[in-house]
């Protein structure tokens, strides 16, 4: 059981979104963000996560996706840019790791989001962990990104410890629904949902992570043990896309407030819930698409709260 007063609400940290936009600033300010993913029929994980990011306040958005899916992916948003990563049947090669390509991918970005639509072929996961690995830029991670840490979790808490020994801490921010929890973990969804606060809570202090645990009345825990709770959201969330839809917003505000992590998730978090509970305004549950929460997130940033 654990007190109220243990608790914070996530929607306390949308007063970071109520500072109006630097007025000098500059789409170079506001965070180039790259969105990792997009495989064989799942072209619009990326899709969504990137139409979202550009959505919510990110200067420049790069999806890169394999080859053959991203004239679709192109299609969401003439606003996107794109790079080609492999081919869409084959996996992710780890010749892509090299210092070469990445530091070619990687030029300018300031923060990553990877997995969604990702697949789990060939070497996609080894890629994966090679990617977390070499990549030290702020990252959310999610999906088949997830899926790929799972039974090697203890390469994030030797990533963050090396880090911080470098003094250079890194930004890992995990996005898992209960089944990628459940996964991560090596438990059953059950025991996930029994107990998601003391979970999140001891996986984030002891990996040094910032974890997301999502599902009706997300959690976000911090590494230092913080633990706060969003209240915004509704089952009409509850559809492919959502949580696609979260990791851009999640990498969108990472790469606005780089040096106020806490804030920028719970604030994303938020968002993408009051987003959602703007659209059953004008929709019903059942109706609202996991895109059309993207058209009313103007709605939760304007709100006052
Ligand atoms: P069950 O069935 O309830 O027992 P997966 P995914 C469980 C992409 N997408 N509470 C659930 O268990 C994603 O980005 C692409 C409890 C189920 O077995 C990924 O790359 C789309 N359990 C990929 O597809 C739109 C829960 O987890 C399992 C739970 C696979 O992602 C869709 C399902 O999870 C999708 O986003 C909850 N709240 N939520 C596109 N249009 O391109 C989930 N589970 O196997 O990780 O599959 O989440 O669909
Ligand atoms: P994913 O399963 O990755 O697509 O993520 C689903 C997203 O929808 C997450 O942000 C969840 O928190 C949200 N979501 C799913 N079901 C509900 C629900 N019943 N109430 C509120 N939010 C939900
Ligand atoms: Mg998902």
């Amino acid at each position: 059981v654990v007190s109220q007063t243990e608790l914070h609400w996530a929607g306390a940290s949308k007063a970071l979104t109520e500072v109006p936009r630097d007025i000098n600033g500059n789409k170079g300010k506001f965070g180039h963000v790259l969105i990792l993913g997009g495989g064989y029929g799942k072209a619009g994980a990326p899709s969504m996560a990137s139409l979202a990011a550009l959505r919510a306040g990110a200067g420049l958005v790069t999806a890169a996706v394999p080859r053959e899916i991203l004239p679709t992916v192109a299609s969401i948003a003439p606003e996107l840019m794109l790079e080609p990563l492999g081919h869409e049947t084959e996996g992710l090669s780890l010749e892509l790791l090299e210092e070469e390509k990445l530091g070619s991918l990687l030029k300018g970005i300031k923060v990553v989001g990877i997995g969604p639509g990702l697949g789990q072929e060939g070497t996609t996961p080894e890629f994966v962990r090679g990617f977390v690995e070499r990549v030290t830029l702020p990252m959310v991670i999610d999906a088949d990104a997830l899926n790929a840490l799972a039974g090697h979790t203890s390469l994030l808490r030797d990533v963050v410890k090396k880090a911080e020994m470098a003094g250079k801490p890194r930004t890992i921010v995990l996005t898992p629904h209960p089944g990628e929890m459940a996964r991560l973990a090596g438990m059953t969804v059950k025991e996930v949902e029994a107990d998601r606060i003391g979970l999140a809570r001891r996986f984030a202090t002891e990996h040094g992570v910032t974890l997301v645990l999502k599902g009706w009345r997300t959690l976000i825990a911090h590494p230092d043990g913080r633990i706060a709770v969003n209240t915004a959201g509704n089952p009409a969330m509850a559809k492919g896309g959502s949580g696609d839809i979260l990791t851009g917003i999640v990498t969108a505000m990472l790469g606005q407030h780089p040096d106020d992590v806490a804030r920028a998730v719970e604030s994303a978090v938020f968002l993408h819930g009051l987003a959602g509970d703007f659209a059953t305004l004008v929709q019903e549950e059942h109706t609202v698409l996991a895109t059309d929460t993207v058209g009313h997130l103007y709605e939760a940033f304007r709100s006052r709260v």
